[in-house]
């Protein structure tokens, strides 16, 4: 196992991170970027819960979901129990405050992925309504019949779904870069099947599967060569790695708070701002408006032109509180914490006779590890696990597609955050073994 002693290598790792263009480094175990874990915990409430007759919760299911840190439960009450009022409304002492307070949560969410201003953050319910958005707009009026939308194959149903719909309504057509046998993108294809009919790359930064980290960059490179424009999902990257939307140089990139210590129904858009002045808008209603006659209206400024209606303003406050919470941490620590636990992960399950990981090796990947186990049904693996009070998600995550490439039509999968740790791991494994013998396998 490779150490990474001097600090320059992590920081080179980090920057290489935020650019797209991960470096494979075997571990990054060095003391610069050890979190302190046990002290972290003690922010979550809930991570010291007993289920199943007094098992410690070992919750391994964070790419459906994160928990919360008391200080993202706080700042959403303290905006209902002083600060309640609606947004963007009132002249009155609470609504200026209540505006304050929302409108800064969209500068936190500018600064957190180094966009040039908070008029580039759109705040929707969730990357599949960021992603939708985009579809409606941008893309009922850019793509034509003959316009094709370039795609990975491991794409969540949430950045497929709205493609289909559109290119069913156009006439355009969709194609898809496959993967290889380790679960990375086939990068050679790439080049083949960029045209100048591609109008759109819409790919995941993090596969929710695989745990893969592609290389936005070079994509977004490619892509604009042919004059393509790009959507980055970043639903399972932008709560793990640092995120510089700049040095991606992406055209759009969506994720949800729900899934980086935020609360649910709250979500990302980012937009370079020359798409998003000439996008028309969403949905219409208040809000979104500057003037309405009866018969025809123009458009707030960015982003609240796409905000249409009394927003999720305590949402949108706690996801202000989220990424305080994780700035201070620091988005490098976090991945590189991420990293040393899917290590370790499969170190501890490559030992288990039957078990099959799916996805490439930790070198590329994030916290993320997918497997099977003998022929046990996933549903019966994560029930064997829940007994033991390990929670993990177990179907097909979402990714049919991609589960037909695999060659099966569900997985079980455990799903890392920087509270969980090496006992957390081990507590699997040892699991693991268990839900073996109940099944006599
Ligand atoms: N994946 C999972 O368990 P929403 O539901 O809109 O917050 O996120 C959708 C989404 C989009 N892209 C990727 C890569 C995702 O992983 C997800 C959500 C969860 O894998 C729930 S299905």
């Amino acid at each position: 196992m490779l150490q990474i002693q001097r600090m320059e290598e992590h920081e080179a790792f980090l920057a290489s991170l935020a650019n797209g263009h991960p470096i494979p480094i075997a571990h990054l175990n060095c003391d610069a970027c050890r979190l302190n874990v046990s002290s972290l915990r003690e922010h979550f409430p809930i991570l010291a819960r007993q289920i199943h007759d007094g098992k410690p919760l070992v919750y391994l299911d964070n790419a459906a979901t994160t928990q919360k840190p008391v200080s993202v439960i706080e700042a959403m009450n303290q905006y209902y129990r002083e600060s309640n009022a609606n947004v963007h409304r009132g002249v009155h002492y609470l609504s200026e405050e209540a505006t304050r307070l929302y409108e800064d949560a969209h500068k936190k969410v500018a600064r957190f992925i180094n966009a040039k201003s908070f008029r580039q953050i759109i705040f929707t319910r969730n990357t599949t309504e960021s992603i939708n958005l985009v579809a409606y707009t941008w893309g009922r009026s850019h793509i034509r019949e003959g316009d094709e939308i370039l795609l990975t194959v491991m794409e969540h149903h949430s950045n497929l779904v709205p493609w289909q719909l559109l290119t069913q309504q156009t006439g355009a057509k969709l194609r898809f870069l496959e993967i290889d046998e380790e679960g990375l993108l086939c990068m050679d294809q790439l080049h083949e099947l960029l045209s100048e009919r591609t109008k759109l790359v819409a790919v995941t930064h993090v596969s929710n599967v695989l745990g893969t980290v592609n290389p936005i960059h070079e994509i977004v490179e490619a892509a604009h060569a042919v004059g393509a424009k790009v959507l980055v999902d970043a639903a399972q990257s932008a709560p793990h790695l640092p995120i510089n939307v700049q040095g991606l140089d992406c055209d759009f990139l969506a994720f949800s708070g729900h899934k980086m210590c935020g609360p649910t129904g709250i979500g990302v858009l980012y937009g370079k701002r020359d798409l998003l002045e000439e996008m028309p808008p969403f949905l219409g209603g208040g809000d979104m408006i500057r003037s309405v006659s009866f018969q025809e209206s123009t458009w707030n400024s960015l982003p609240w032109k796409f905000e249409a209606g009394t927003p999720a303003i305590a949402e949108g406050i706690g996801l202000g509180a989220a990424i305080d919470y994780l700035t201070e941490i620091g988005m490098g620590l976090i991945f590189a914490h991420e990293r040393e636990l899917a290590y370790y992960t499969h170190e501890r399950l490559d030992a288990i006779d039957g078990i099959r990981i799916y996805g490439p090796k930790p070198r590329l990947k994030g916290g993320v590890v997918t497997f099977d186990l003998c022929d046990i049904h996933p549903h019966d693996i994560a029930a064997g696990l829940d007994q033991e009070g390990i929670a993990i998600r177990a179907g097909h995550h979402c990714a049919q597609p991609l589960m037909q490439i695999l060659g099966t039509r569900a997985t079980a999968r455990a799903s890392f955050y920087f509270y969980n740790t090496l006992e957390d791991v081990d507590v699997l494994a040892d699991a693991l073994e268990k839900v073996k013998k109940f099944f006599r396998r």
